[in-house]
């Protein structure tokens, strides 16, 4: 009995061990700890993380600290605090937790997502935005390659008339050949082989980052054999793979006349360092091969998982809500009509599609908890002392379903984006950070935001998308994953007879 008594000492010890390094500092209330094991014993074993770390604001308040393993996490679930930590010491908390499976996906953290604060990250960034500055240009290139990847989607969908579909296949193959258009300038034929090892090995890395795997809690335990580690680890290879195909290929081909992509973006920085005979600056080491396809990787894998998602989940809200649908419709009917198709300049007139799809974005956010974040020096959120190397999480579902905040929070109700008259749309709360905010802000919300206004715009003026004949409606609890999943559904496609008719009128089509 008495070989209990260490136990009981050091579990007392951490009980009232004070948990931060400064002695007197105010630190956020926490959830008890034990030794090694942290506070996991005393979270919920069942139900979404996000969903769990909310509930226990009731009890421990909007920015509390649990302990996972050795590690200090700090959750914050109110927007004044969640703004202080993105965008007013958005420097403090820009860093990022190095966990094992993330740094199996990264190659070792390289890349923008998951990479720590550094000359690396800001350097990947700002090459990134550099990439997007170019589509931002008045002959809507972009937006003519989005429409043209729909509209082979809508075809390929034409060709289901009748039939229950699961949208995720197409959708993917389309959203991918716009991250292609963008990353390479090329696309792939839907019937290319490399689009289904694309969707293979993306299928791959979802479902493994999707099991909660201990390693990234303990990762001493990466020493043991770990099957899920391993698959992660061929995936990334397939990936890595088929990247470093394309990268040598377009090396062949490139020229600095003529930089369009966000490889050529990538390749002239890489060859400026390489030629900078001035001084090796530290650029050279941080543009490597492999620093240039973890960027690719991630701003490739993030523009197409986000997208296809949200699409899936705004069209399964849409089998939920008929007469919304029906209204969204009507909408496209009246300010667009049969003559063209829909075009970005649309989106001030399209409002309560518009509005449907922030709506879709708070009630299922892409990231319900964003990517973690943390501390990389000593500082504070809410006056409460937070240590260097302290993990922040943002929970972004408790902001969207504030009670204070949102009236019926649980309520998928578009409307509430609208003012009464329905003519103007409106920011109803600050509790709303779909995309992030500050130096972590996702830095593809534009092309997120455009992509998902044509993607619904085209389907729903062509089609009536319908509950299957079988009765299944898409379930709406979803798969917390790196992004927030909806479980597989299927949709029954109709061509619209309207649409029909217009085209036997002969109403010329873009
Ligand atoms: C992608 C690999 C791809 O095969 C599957 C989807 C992955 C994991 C992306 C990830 C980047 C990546 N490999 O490096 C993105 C991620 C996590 C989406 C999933 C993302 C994100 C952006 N905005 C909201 C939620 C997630 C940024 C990096």
């Amino acid at each position: 009995m008495w070989e209990l008594l260490p136990l009981l000492l050091l579990t007392l010890a951490y009980f009232f061990w004070p948990k931060g390094k400064s002695p007197g500092a105010k630190y956020p209330n926490s959830l008890p700890a034990l030794p090694l094991v942290g506070s996991l014993p005393f979270l919920p074993r069942h139900g979404h993380q996000h969903v769990n770390f909310f509930k226990l604001q009731r009890k421990y308040g909007p920015i509390y600290s649990l302990r996972m393993g050795n590690k200090t996490t700090v959750i914050i679930g109110e927007h004044q605090l969640a703004r202080e930590v993105l965008i007013k010491k958005g420097k403090d908390f820009a860093g990022r937790p190095q966990v094992v499976t993330l740094g199996i996906l990264s190659n070792n953290h390289k890349g923008i997502a998951f990479a720590d604060h550094g000359a690396q990250w800001q350097l990947h960034r700002k090459l990134v935005q550099a990439t997007f500055a170019l589509f931002k240009d008045g002959n809507q290139r972009l937006e003519k390659m989005i429409c043209q990847e729909i509209s082979s989607l809508s075809d390929f969908l034409a060709t289901k008339c009748g039939q229950s579909v699961d949208l995720s296949l197409p959708v993917f193959m389309a959203v991918t050949n716009i991250m292609c258009f963008i990353c390479f300038n090329f696309t792939y034929k839907y019937e290319d082989p490399k689009l289904k090892i694309i969707h293979h090995y993306s299928n791959g890395i979802l479902d493994m980052l999707g099991k909660n795997t201990i390693v990234d809690i303990f990762p001493g335990l990466k020493i043991f054999p770990n099957k899920t580690l391993e698959i992660l680890r061929n995936c990334v290879n397939m990936r890595n793979e088929l990247l470093t195909e394309i990268l040598g290929k377009y090396k062949e081909s490139f020229s600095s006349d003529s930089i369009t992509t966000m490889l050529d973006v990538l390749i002239q920085a890489q060859m400026n360092s390489d030629n900078n005979n001035a001084d090796p600056d530290q650029d050279s080491k941080l543009l490597s091969d492999k620093h240039i396809l973890s960027t690719i990787g991630d701003i490739f894998g993030a523009g197409v998982e986000t997208t296809c998602s949200v699409v899936l989940w705004t069209v399964a809200f849409l089998l939920h809500y008929p007469q919304l649908k029906k209204k969204i419709q009507k909408e496209i009917d009246q300010n667009v009509g049969f003559n063209r198709t829909p075009t970005l300049s649309d989106r001030n007139h399209l409002l309560l599609l518009e509005a449907t799809i922030r709506e879709v974005l708070r009630i299922r956010p892409v990231a319900p908890m964003l990517i973690p974040h943390q501390a990389i020096v000593n500082s504070s959120i809410g006056g409460y002392a937070i240590d260097k190397g302290t993990d922040v999480i943002i929970n972004l579902w408790a902001l969207h379903k504030s009670e204070t905040e949102w009236d019926q929070p649980d309520k998928f109700m578009p409307e509430r984006f609208l003012d009464p008259t329905g003519n103007q749309l409106i920011s109803p709360s600050l509790s709303y950070l779909p995309f992030g905010a500050g130096p972590r802000t996702c830095v593809g919300e534009m092309l997120a935001r455009r992509e998902l206004f044509l993607f619904m715009a085209w389907l729903l003026q062509r089609f009536d998308l319908e509950v299957p004949d079988d009765g299944h409606m898409p379930a709406l609890e979803g798969i917390p994953n790196v992004v927030f999943l909806i479980e597989p559904f299927k949709v029954k496609i109709k061509v619209r007879e309207a649409w029909k008719e217009a085209q036997a009128e002969g109403s010329p089509q873009n």
